[in-house]
């Protein structure tokens, strides 16, 4: 999957291209990560992206022009990079606080892209002619106010990155599949079996692999029930996980 970024902090990238998962996923060649800029395609002296607001008020906001430029050169490089770039296999993605939830839903729906371009503001946020005339769709990564697109873009990235086939090899995909989907995860635990006088549950010592998804599964139903009502809701269970459900339902308050 190809990436680029318009943004005026490139560097701030490098958290997610030169480290762990995301950093070999570079290096492998599974997702290209370009950063574009737009003080590059600035054309006066003093490179200027961002204007006093008219109406009056706090604060700066980006201007269209040079952000225009950029995400043409964005389209221009994914196409380079053989991705189709119409919005529906390279779509425009405006980080804002103004947009519709990233959930992990979302997040799977995008490993289907070619290619992603993401729009990092900076200041009051951009130009609104700029919104309404090239992005595609505004995503927020929750309820609260940054200084920057560049973190939601980097949460979104590594969000989807960890989703793309053979990033995260087969533990993690089959696990997906099965259970977690929709619900909280189960507790885990490693050496030593004694930690402070606490002790790792005896079910997970047992080999016993039924019994450990089960207890697992359970694991996950409470926390879900007790922290996120919300989530809990909404979960509908596969065949399997009715199943289980059914069979420890008098442990459990649904
Ligand atoms: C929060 C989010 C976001 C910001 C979010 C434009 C200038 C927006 C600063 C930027 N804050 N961006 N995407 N919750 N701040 O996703």
């Amino acid at each position: 999957m190809y990436f680029a970024v318009i943004t005026i902090l490139p560097e701030m990238f490098t958290a997610i291209s030169e480290f762990g998962i995301t950093g070999r996923a570079v290096q492998n060649n599974q997702v290209i990560i370009d950063c574009i800029n737009p003080r590059d395609f600035t054309t006066d002296n003093y490179r200027r992206i961002d204007e006093r607001p008219f109406g009056g008020g706090p604060g700066m906001v980006m201007m269209a022009e040079p952000l225009a430029k950029a995400i043409d050169y964005a389209k221009s490089q994914a196409s380079l990079n053989g991705c189709a770039t119409d919005s529906e296999h390279c779509p425009v993605i405006y980080l804002s606080p103004q947009g519709d939830k990233l959930d992990e839903q979302a997040v799977v729906a995008s490993r289907h892209y070619d290619a992603m371009i993401l729009l990092c503001g900076r200041y009051e946020g951009i130009d609104e002619r700029l919104i309404q005339r090239y992005v595609d769709m505004e995503i927020s990564i929750g309820d609260f106010v940054l200084t920057g697109g560049e973190l939601p873009a980097m949460v979104l990235m590594d969000s989807v990155i960890r989703r793309l086939p053979d990033v995260m090899g087969d533990a993690q995909s089959a696990e997906q599949d099965s259970f977690v989907e929709g619900l909280l995860d189960c507790p885990h635990y490693t050496k030593p079996h004694n930690f402070e006088g606490l002790m790792v549950p005896e079910v997970l010592l047992s080999g016993h692999h039924a019994n450990i998804a089960q207890w697992r599964f359970v694991q996950q139903v409470e926390r879900t029930q007790q922290r996120r009502p919300d989530l809990w809701q909404k979960f509908t269970p596969n065949a399997e996980q009715a199943r289980l459900l059914k069979k420890v339902k008098h442990d459990l308050k649904s």
